[in-house]
């Protein structure tokens, strides 16, 4: 007899319907909101379509056993606000769920703003803001629009439970005249450039984000896929040179998510039209099967 070969469902087999699943995951396939080229209103469903034939351990080799509750996508809709209406009260409702930790995949990183929204309706304490990108995104309008994917974290800032205290960047090197000056007149923002990273080294940088959000109730991780060198992540709208590579993500999530009370996540901005053999769908599956790992491991050693 031949040797059967084995097949994995969605998420490894780790997809669950349980309400109380560790992991919640939910699509927002919108792209509207680029200034140059889209796509990744393909990314959540080719991310979903590659994880099959991923394997269900870590990088360390830790078997993972989280469950993981896939609230599928939020459906399409011409009508731009009341589409973010349906991403906030989405979103909502998951933070307000039994998860340790929801996932959100773009979509462009303007959905971070409806998203966000939702994270400070839900955590009225103090919030903290981590974005890895190569953009700030801190324009107050861009493209004729204030909600376009380069004001993300302008509008992030405007929630009342987060301060320029408790905002951090990583991995930038690309600016917009308004948002140097937006980082002068707000010298407490943690602004981290790629060059910084080479230079201090990744883990320094990580560490000085854990001490300039101790106090911070509740952090929401923004992952931009942009913020990776494009010879890691050529998959995506307005790739930047002289970004971070996999391992140095990899190593900064780590520390992020043993010393900080990460309650959300997203990835944004991968485009599969503009990948290369899936490489950029797959550097998102595998922060997110690490971080799965992050939050395993912090389940089982809570201290
Ligand atoms: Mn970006």
């Amino acid at each position: 007899m031949s040797k059967l070969v084995e097949h994995h469902s969605l998420w490894s087999g780790l997809a669950s319907a349980d309400a109380d699943a560790e992991i919640a995951v939910m699509g927002i396939p919108f792209d509207n909101a680029v200034s140059w080229r889209d796509g990744t209103q393909h990314a959540p469903e080719r991310i979903r379509s590659l994880t099959p034939h991923l394997g269900f351990s870590t990088e360390e080799g830790e078997i993972l056993r989280v469950r993981i509750r896939d609230y599928g996508d939020i459906e399409h809709d011409l009508n731009w606000e009341r589409y973010f209406g349906n991403v906030e009260l989405a979103a909502h409702e998951i933070l307000n769920g039994n998860h340790k930790l929801p996932v959100f995949i773009g979509g462009d990183h303007s959905v971070g703003i409806p998203l966000f929204k939702a994270f400070a309706k839900t955590y009225t304490g103090k919030i903290g803001y981590i974005q890895w990108d190569s953009h700030a995104d801190l324009a107050d309008n861009f493209g004729g629009h204030p909600w376009s994917h380069a004001n993300t974290a302008r509008r992030n800032i405007e929630q009342p439970n987060l301060s320029c205290d408790n905002l951090a960047f990583v991995g930038l090197r690309s600016f917009l005249t308004e948002e140097l000056d937006f980082y002068a007149a707000n010298p407490t923002i943690g602004w981290h450039t790629a060059r910084s990273v080479y230079q201090r080294g990744i883990e320094t940088i990580a560490h000085e984000i854990v001490a300039q959000m101790r106090g911070v109730d509740a952090i929401y991780m923004s992952v931009d896929i942009d913020g990776f060198d494009p010879a890691t992540a050529p998959g995506t709208g307005t790739p930047e040179h002289g970004g971070m590579s996999l391992r140095e993500g990899l190593e900064f999530l780590r520390i992020i998510f043993a010393n900080l009370p990460v309650k959300a996540m997203d990835i944004v901005e991968v485009s599969p039209p503009l990948d290369i053999s899936d490489v950029t769908s797959l550097a998102a599956a595998k922060i997110m099967y690490e971080v799965f790992g992050f939050v395993q491991q912090k389940l089982n050693n809570p201290n």
